[in-house]
């Protein structure tokens, strides 16, 4: 990247202020910038008060062995006390911490004592079967309580959890487990998943067969979620509600080094086998409740928060597990899909709870957008005060329509650049002071050190792209990568020294703000120039007939790359293109907001996208067809069949 006739082709123009109440009574204003700027590590000590230590640590960071951190290596804390005892010590045992939605439309609400309780007996019921501190238990679960309370007794009893996506095969899960050498699985029978029982059980057995696994784990224990007939080995396998219910109601919390392992949560490379990312407790917990609090502005006594994601992914862990239950918040979990049983569900549940902070995904964005503005506009949503955004770049006109028909065009967008490997949000506006950009994450959060370096590892000036990398060591940063150190320097540390390298394509804009362009990899070279992925996608979605678009170069004589797009129109099938001319007029459209070099080779419309479970776009797959090969691997895909429609449309299939 870096190149100057491209570096400017995405001008946004648009800014939208914080509005005046979140202003007024905003949790973080300007100070912090200026207070992490003079004195990075006080500041983070001070986030480190946060939580409520067993011993307060007196040390911040130890970065005498880089790129190995430790951060507040003296002090000793239980991660699930901060979640839960502390708020029922302090008089809220009272307060919801979860209302649970099932797909079905089952809902049930936890309030922090019952939590306590809950968790409680779970601590009770690992150490039964044997598990201590140390020892790994794997978790695959759909979204219900009980995956929050499993992840937080083994956190109780220093036990590192180790989830997997309840999407994932047999053959991912027994990667994983054996990976990380787990000593019990929790699981379910099933979950609901649009409109019918989906079971998981049968997925474990089958795992634990394998090469590598069998004989390893000692129990399995099984949450009944759907009273589907499922598999049984005795002996092995118990049930989750047998063992719980006639443990203790109480559990004294034991307090572990601040550099304990929490959890490792696996993360696919684009090569080799999924990468075990492993992170620790006090920074991790001090990084995790701060920027909850400063990115959400959680007032803990009135807001109704909801994060979409899945816990499977590292969303799910840091900001529905636990960031705001350390911040004692009342959220929303939602078992389901947006769209079972009709695409308003989501809004329906807005309404139903009064949420006031909703946290999702780019690709949901677009889906709404996609099924149409009428579907929100039947339901209440006036509560919502904050909306975010994670997971893959937004493109400004999915950020405006969120602004727009979600919140009133009043509230504002956060949109939060992280990943497994940060622990938590590293860039973001702040809701009560940044002046918002449509499509970009604009700035590092106080205390965290981010910029964009070219080739040769140096900063790049404003109004430039190259590579997103974090400058400075971070407290919710992962610490290694489970078993392979080696992997780990290699990885992350190796391309510029010193520096951690994001593998994110970014650039600086003239006022110095950061927008992220996608992976490295969805960087396409086009007769000499680098264009992002991102930056089409973005173009084709400006446009009013399209609702979604992924962007892929693939391999051409004449320009090294061309430019392959895949398009979904607004408003479905009857949206069709005949005879071609809405394809001409989308090239020209891209042709007109980034400039001639950008217009797409082809362009092809398509009913789906293959994206995974946490929304991402395999646009791997897409190159696949788009250079006429043979699809790589599709484990990790949402649903397969979405390929078959996708080459079905090629030109010469028959
Ligand atoms: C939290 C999460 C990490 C990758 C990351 C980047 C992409 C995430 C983004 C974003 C642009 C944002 N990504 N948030 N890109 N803007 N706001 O998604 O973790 O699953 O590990 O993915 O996701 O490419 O490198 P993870």
């Amino acid at each position: 990247m870096g190149n100057e006739s491209l570096a400017n082709l995405m001008t946004e123009e648009r800014r939208f202020a914080p509005p005046a109440e979140v202003v007024a009574d905003a949790n973080v204003t300007a100070d912090a910038y200026t207070a992490a700027a003079e004195d990075r590590l006080g500041f983070w000590a001070e986030q480190a008060r946060r939580l409520s230590w067993e011993t307060e640590p007196t040390e911040v960071l130890d970065w005498s062995n880089p790129p190995f951190a430790k951060w507040f290596a003296d002090g000793r804390i239980n991660v699930a006390y901060n979640c839960v005892d502390r708020h029922v010590e302090a008089g809220h045992g009272d307060r919801v911490a979860l209302h649970f939605e099932g797909e079905p439309g089952d809902s049930r609400s936890l309030t922090y004592a019952e939590l306590l309780r809950e968790v409680s007996q779970a601590a009770h019921a690992l150490t039964e079967l044997g598990v201590e501190a140390g020892d790994r238990v794997a978790i695959y679960m759909p979204m219900i309580p009980e995956t929050v309370v499993a992840m937080l007794a083994c956190a109780r009893i220093g036990a590192p959890h180790s989830v997997v996506f309840g999407a994932f095969s047999a053959d991912a899960l027994a990667t994983r487990i054996e990976d990380a050498d787990a000593k019990v699985v929790i699981t379910s029978d099933g979950g609901y998943r649009r409109g019918a029982p989906s079971a998981l059980k049968p997925a474990v057995d089958e795992a634990l067969t394998r090469p590598g696994v069998a004989g390893r784990v000692s129990n399995v224990l099984v949450v009944r979620r759907t009273g589907q007939d499922i598999p049984w080995q005795d002996g092995r396998d118990l049930w989750w509600h047998e063992v719980t219910e006639r443990q203790p109601a109480e559990h004294t919390p034991q307090a572990f080094d601040a550099e304990h392992p929490l959890f490792i949560l696996y993360t696919s490379g684009t090569t080799g086998k999924p990468k075990g990312i492993l992170h620790t407790t006090g920074g991790y917990l001090t990084q995790i409740a701060y920027t909850h609090h400063a990115v959400f502005d959680l007032k803990p006594e009135t807001d109704v928060y909801w994060c979409t994601a899945d816990v499977g992914w590292v969303t799910g862990h840091s900001y529905i597990v636990y960031g705001p239950l350390a911040n004692g918040a009342t959220e929303v979990l939602y078992e389901g899909t947006p769209n079972t049983p009709h695409n308003g569900r989501w809004w329906e549940i807005v309404q139903k709870y009064g949420v006031t902070i909703l946290y999702t995904a780019p690709t949901a964005i677009r889906a709404c957008m996609k099924w149409g503005d009428d579907i929100p506009a039947q339901f209440d949503l006036s509560s919502l005060r904050i909306l975010g955004s994670v997971g893959e770049p937004i493109n400004p006109e999915a950020w405006i329509w969120y602004r727009k028909h979600i919140g009133a065009d009043r509230t504002p967008v956060v949109d939060t650049w992280w990943q497994t490997e940060t622990g938590g949000i590293m860039i973001s506006p702040l809701p009560g002071v940044t002046l918002a950009k449509p499509g970009s994450a604009q700035v590092p959060l106080p205390g965290i050190s981010a910029t964009v370096l070219d080739d040769e590892g140096n900063e790049v000036p404003d109004g430039s792209g190259g590579y997103l990398a974090l400058t400075e060591p971070w407290p919710s940063m992962l610490r290694t990568i489970w078993g392979d150190d080696q992997r780990y320097l290699d990885t992350y540390w190796s391309r510029f020294p010193g520096r951690y390298f994001a593998g994110d394509g970014a650039k600086k804009d003239d006022d110095g703000d950061i927008w992220l362009l996608g992976r490295v990899d969805d960087v396409m070279l086009v007769s000499g120039h680098n264009i992002s992925t991102t930056e089409v996608e973005s173009a084709l979605v400006s446009h009013p007939r399209i609702a979604e678009a992924a962007v892929v170069g693939a391999t051409d004589p004449q320009t090294t790359q061309a430019i392959c797009a895949f398009v979904i129109l607004r408003g479905g099938a009857d949206a069709g293109d005949e005879d071609g001319a809405l394809v001409e007029e989308l090239r020209k459209h891209v042709a007109k907001v980034l400039g001639p070099i950008a217009k797409p080779q082809r362009i092809l419309p398509v009913e789906e996208l293959p994206k995974t479970r946490s929304g991402k776009i395999m646009r791997r797959l897409l190159r696949d067809v788009a250079e006429d090969r043979e699809l790589g691997d599709m484990t990790t895909l949402t649903d397969a069949t979405v390929m078959e429609l996708i080459q079905a449309k090629l030109p010469g299939a028959s």
